[in-house]
Parts: structure tokens; sequence; C-alpha cells
């Protein structure tokens, strides 16, 4: 349940955050595949209460396990997951089983399905009372009873404990795994016991072996565990168990690109940081609670709205051979509770594609700014070696080398940064994949001249449009 399940020359997931399925296919032919993404993490897929203003959230309020939201029916599912799984992206799915909606005399879901959640009663699954904690509140993240037997925000509590509820969660998950999915992202996984979820793990089917996967294949598990440190629930209880969001690292980037811990500290950048092993956390600059101030992190966390910075923080992720890696791709918004863009009828409207690869509409697609998709490409050239070669001036400047495939530098001062480095890449002339794409022989952004003996002469401007420049092998000219 650690292994991603990708094609062994890609490694990035994008969480293509209230996309339709439609779309999503659509951009795994067109720009994921040709760009060297891995895979992509999608919305809740089960149907969900629909709330008034419809903001992003009412899908953590699901009302049954029928696969109707406003991102597509079914069979729209499984078309999406065919056509991104036959260009080798793979699909994963963001799974909401801790809990059903929260108090509503009369809700209504996405796929018609009525409920009375107020007295826990959802014939569409069905799920009663009897399947249920009883009823009380989660104020104190210090007592582990409290965080995982009451109710998150008051959505009604399902108890894993039961063989009933058990078995409707994993037909549920064993039906998104027939239609091809690669695996799964356990919403509020720290608000269930670790022994029911080990028991819900172990009895997922294997991955259909029709869509590409190899016989045996188990699923990609990642879990939500926020463990910022300091509360009764440690993410060790669940690092066995499968891969968990690494919130630490989210924060710790943050305050990094944000100038308030000095690069030179990234230096040993890894569990030494106090994250989990690299091949068990899964790490991401924001993702889309903390970029809107839910869940964990606070100020410390950078989003598309501190552009510059975020691409650094973006392509130091992107370069670093530290863990499982995932872009967050938003909808704009102003305020938290804001919806995706939807026509006055509720429905999600699809992105608008720009020539130059940008997107319009209201979608802000970072995973198609081109210092974050190129940094994909240089992760994929740069696998299987290691940082060497790493430089700083003591600050907010760093540099380093990835084996020989790879060269990157960041520059956060407020002065030029302007130096010969070693490179560790062969004599030749680079794009900066940064700065400019590479197309043939020519480069629309900086070129670097690497000499024999592999040093060159680096700058990038204080005042520069980016912080950062980077070449690879792939990007010789
Ligand atoms: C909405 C309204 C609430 C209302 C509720 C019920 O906002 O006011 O009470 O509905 O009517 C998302 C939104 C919520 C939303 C919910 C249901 O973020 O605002 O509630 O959907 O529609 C904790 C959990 C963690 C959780 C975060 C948000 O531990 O699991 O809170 N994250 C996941 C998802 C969310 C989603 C849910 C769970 C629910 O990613 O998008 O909620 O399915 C410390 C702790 C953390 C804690 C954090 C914030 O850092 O360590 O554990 O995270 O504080 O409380
Ligand atoms: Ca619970």
């Amino acid at each position: 349940q650690f292994d991603p399940q990708q094609w062994n020359n890609r490694n990035t997931i994008v969480h293509l955050f209230e996309w339709k399925w439609d779309d999503i296919a659509n951009e795994c032919e067109n720009f994921l595949a040709p760009k060297g993404f891995a895979g992509v993490q999608v919305s809740p897929v089960n149907e969900n209460v629909i709330v008034y203003d419809r903001p992003w959230w009412e899908r953590y309020q699901p009302l049954s396990y029928k696969l109707v939201t406003r991102s597509g029916n079914e069979k729209q599912f499984a078309d999406m997951v065919r056509r991104c799984n036959n260009v080798g992206v793979r699909i994963y799915v963001d799974v909401i089983f801790n809990h059903m909606a929260a108090d509503n005399s009369h809700a209504v879901g996405t796929a018609g399905s009525r409920a009375v959640p107020e007295t826990k009663d959802f014939p569409a699954v069905p799920f009663s009372s009897w399947d249920f904690h009883p009823s009380c509140d989660i104020y104190n993240y210090n007592d582990p009873n409290q965080v995982r037997n009451c109710e998150l925000v008051g959505l009604k509590d399902l108890d894993q404990g039961k063989e009933y509820v058990r078995e409707k969660i994993v037909e549920f998950l064993d039906h998104l795994v027939e239609l091809g999915v690669a695996g799964f992202r356990v919403d509020a996984a720290k608000h269930m016991w670790p022994a029911d979820l080990d028991v819900i793990y172990k009895r997922i089917k294997n991955l259909n072996t029709q869509h590409g996967f190899a016989p045996n294949s188990r699923p990609f598990i990642v879990q939500e565990v926020i463990d910022l440190g300091g509360e009764g629930i440690s993410k060790y209880e669940y690092s066995d168990l499968g891969a968990i969001t690494e919130f630490r690292f989210s924060a710790e980037i943050g305050k990094a690109f944000r100038g308030n811990n000095d690069l030179k500290y990234l230096r040993n950048w890894g569990e030494e940081w106090g994250f989990l092993e690299s091949h068990k956390a899964l790490v991401f600059v924001d993702n889309h609670d903390n970029q809107r101030s839910h869940g964990g992190g606070g100020n410390d966390i950078l989003t598309y709205k501190q552009d510059k910075n975020y691409k650094m923080a973006t392509a130091f992720t992107l370069a670093h051979p530290f863990s499982i890696t995932r872009i967050m791709s938003s909808f704009a918004f102003e305020h938290s509770d804001q919806g995706p863009p939807q026509d006055s009828q509720g429905n999600l409207l699809s992105p608008v594609i720009y020539s130059d690869n940008s997107c319009g509409g209201g979608w802000v697609c970072e995973h198609r700014w081109r210092q974050i998709y190129n940094m994909v490409g240089f992760k994929n050239q740069v696998r299987g070696t290691g940082v060497n070669d790493w430089w700083d001036n003591g600050k907010n400047q760093i540099a380093f080398c990835r084996g020989g495939e790879g060269f990157i530098a960041f520059n956060l001062e407020n002065y030029d940064l302007n130096k010969e480095f070693q490179t560790c890449l062969p004599a030749g002339t680079y794009c900066d994949v940064i700065s400019g794409d590479k197309n043939g022989s020519n480069c629309s952004g900086k070129t670097v001249v690497v000499g024999n003996g592999g040093k060159a002469n680096i700058y990038i401007g204080a005042k520069e449009y980016d912080g950062v420049l980077a070449i690879h092998k792939g990007s010789r000219l």
C-alpha cells in the first residue's frame, strides 16, 4: 500500500481539485501525460449533500456511495479512469468514510437520494443510527477517544468497528478498484482507529490487471493525518498501514520560502526535519484545506497568491529526492467557503485553456505554470540520483546537483546571485526550464553554457520574475 503504482519514468501527482471527470480525461491525454505527470488525485466521487450556495466542502458530506457528483456520473468516471490509465496517468480517489453528512432534517444529494442526517438515517446506503457512534463534539485533540468516536465539525460519525459498516466501505472501495483506480486518499484517517483501518485496507481487492496493473498489486493508500506535533494522536500510529500526508513538510517549506527560515538549513531536508521516511510521506506545498486556512499549517503556508515564493517552494519540492510529491491545482478564491467556478444552476464550469498552456475561467491551474510542469520533467529526469555538490551562501542562496542529471539554484536574497558553479553536467548549452521552454534546439528563456569540467556561470537577479534556475540533461540544446 506504499507503492503509488506509477509508470516508472514518472512520479508526481496533481490534485485537480473540483475538476469534472470529462475535463480530467482530456487533461490526461493533452497535457499531463506529455508533461510527465504520474497521477491525479480527484475530488470525492460519491454522492454528497447539496448545500445552499454550493461551497466546495459539500463534497465532504456523503449521502451514499453512488458515483454521482457535480464532477460527473459513474460512466464519465469510468471513462476518465480508462483514458488516463491508457496514457499512463493514475487516478487516486479522495474517499470519505469516517462520516456521513452533518445535521439536517431533509438532506438531498447529488444523485437525488434523500437522507435525514439528524436521525442518522441514510437509506441510499443504507445506514441507520445503529451504524454510528453516539453524537458528541470534538473539542479536545489531546483525547484520542474523542477525536475518533465523536463528530468532526458535526459530521455523523460512522463506527468502523462494526462488521456491516466495514462491509459497506469495502464494497465502495472495491467498486473503485474494479473501475481501475490506483489508490486512495483516506479523508480524516486520524478520526478512525488504526486497527479498524487495518482491517478495511487489507480487505480491499488487488488492483485491476485490465488497467495495466501487475497481478497482486495493492492499492496505494495515503492517509490524511494532520500531525504538527503536540497532540494526542501521532502519525506514527498510522504509518505502518499506508503513506501519510506530511503536513510538517507543508509548514516548513512555507516558512523557508517565505523567508522566515534561512534556505541554508534545507541542506539536510528530509527525515531529520521530523518528517516521515521518504517512501511513507506524501508531500505538498499546500493542499485544498490549508491554502484557505482550513486544516493544519497556519500562516506559514504558501499558495498561488504568493506566486514567486510559491514557485520557488514547488521547485525545491520537485528538485529534492525526498518523498512522494503532489502538486495542488486550485480554483481562484476570495473567501474560504467559496465554491468552484459554476453557473447559476450550480453546474461546474470547465477550465478555459489558453494557447500558452495557462488556463482561466476562474481556475488557477498551477500545474500548467511553466515553472511547475517543467520541474515535474526535471524530477523525472533526475530520478534515482541523490543530492550532491550542495552550496549555500550561509543564508538564502542555495544550489545543488542531482547526480550528473540536473542542477538547480535559488536566490531568495534581495541581491543578485552571480557566480560560477559546478553543475555536474556534461559540457554544452542548456535551456533554463524555469524562465523558458526547450523547443528543439531553441530555448525561450535563459541559456546556460556548461564548460568542460561541468562549470558554468549562473545568474539570478534579485528582481527577476522567478528566483530559481534549473537545467538538466533533457534540457540540453
Ligand atoms: C462544514 C462547515 C462547518 C460545519 C460542517 C457540518 O465548514 O462549519 O460544522 O460543514 O455542517 C471540509 C471543510 C469543513 C466542512 C467539511 C464538511 O474543511 O469546513 O465543514 O468539509 O463539509 C481537522 C481534521 C481533518 C480535516 C480538517 C479540515 O482532522 O481531517 O479538520 N480535513 C479533512 C478534509 C476537509 C474536510 C474534512 C476532513 C471532513 O481535507 O476538506 O472538511 O470530511 C488541527 C488538527 C487537525 C484539524 C485542524 C483543523 O491542526 O491537528 O486534525 O483538522 O486543526 O481543525
Ligand atoms: Ca470517527
